[in-house]
């Protein structure tokens, strides 16, 4: 079976993984451990982060290119056994930044719950892994919704209310109440 060549190796996706990681911790240390769930959160500043790395050429619009450009190198970056497939495991270990926030808020079993709602989603034929087809596909259908007007462009708005994977992470951190 052909598996799909990824651009990025080993060393790429660990400074990557770093780089997120120090980016977290940046905005958890920069901002008040109080009223987190408030007003403008680290959630939020981290949903933004992600929209500005998507958006390439800085002119607030992301356009399908850049999410596949994106998505090709999360699935690289996530595929740590390079088969080809993600199984629940590589999902679930795998963090942007929101791992770390997830645990400062005390919602690691939230957080991971939706993690693994959504592989299930991803996952459209049941066989427990997601072939990088299925993973396009997640992330084609979930550009299609966040467009709200169907320009075939996400502005940071749409993307931010949108996007049915940064969506379902936002709220496995907001609180209960
Ligand atoms: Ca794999
Ligand atoms: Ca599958
Ligand atoms: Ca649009």
């Amino acid at each position: 079976m052909a598996v799909a060549p990824t651009v990025y190796n080993g060393f790429e996706r660990d400074l990557l993984m770093i780089i997120r990681l120090v980016l977290a911790a940046a905005l958890i240390l920069i901002l008040p451990l109080v009223s987190v769930a408030q007003d403008l959160s680290k959630d939020q500043l981290l949903a933004e982060l992600t929209f500005d790395d998507l958006d390439q050429h800085g002119n607030g619009f992301i356009h399908l290119g850049h999410v596949e450009e994106f998505r090709q190198f999360v699935f690289g970056s996530m595929d740590q056994d390079e088969d080809g497939h993600l199984n629940i495991e590589e999902w679930v270990r795998w963090d942007y930044g929101f791992r770390v926030l997830s645990t400062e808020l005390d919602r690691v079993e939230a957080y991971e719950t939706a993690l693994k709602v959504m592989f299930a989603v991803a996952d459209r034929n049941g066989d427990e892994l997601v072939s990088e087809t299925e993973h396009r596909k997640n992330s084609l259908a979930a550009f299609e919704r966040a467009d709200l007007n169907n320009d075939e462009l996400l502005t940071e708005d749409e993307y931010l209310g949108g996007f049915t994977i940064l969506v379902a992470i936002r709220a496995a951190l907001q609180p209960d109440d």
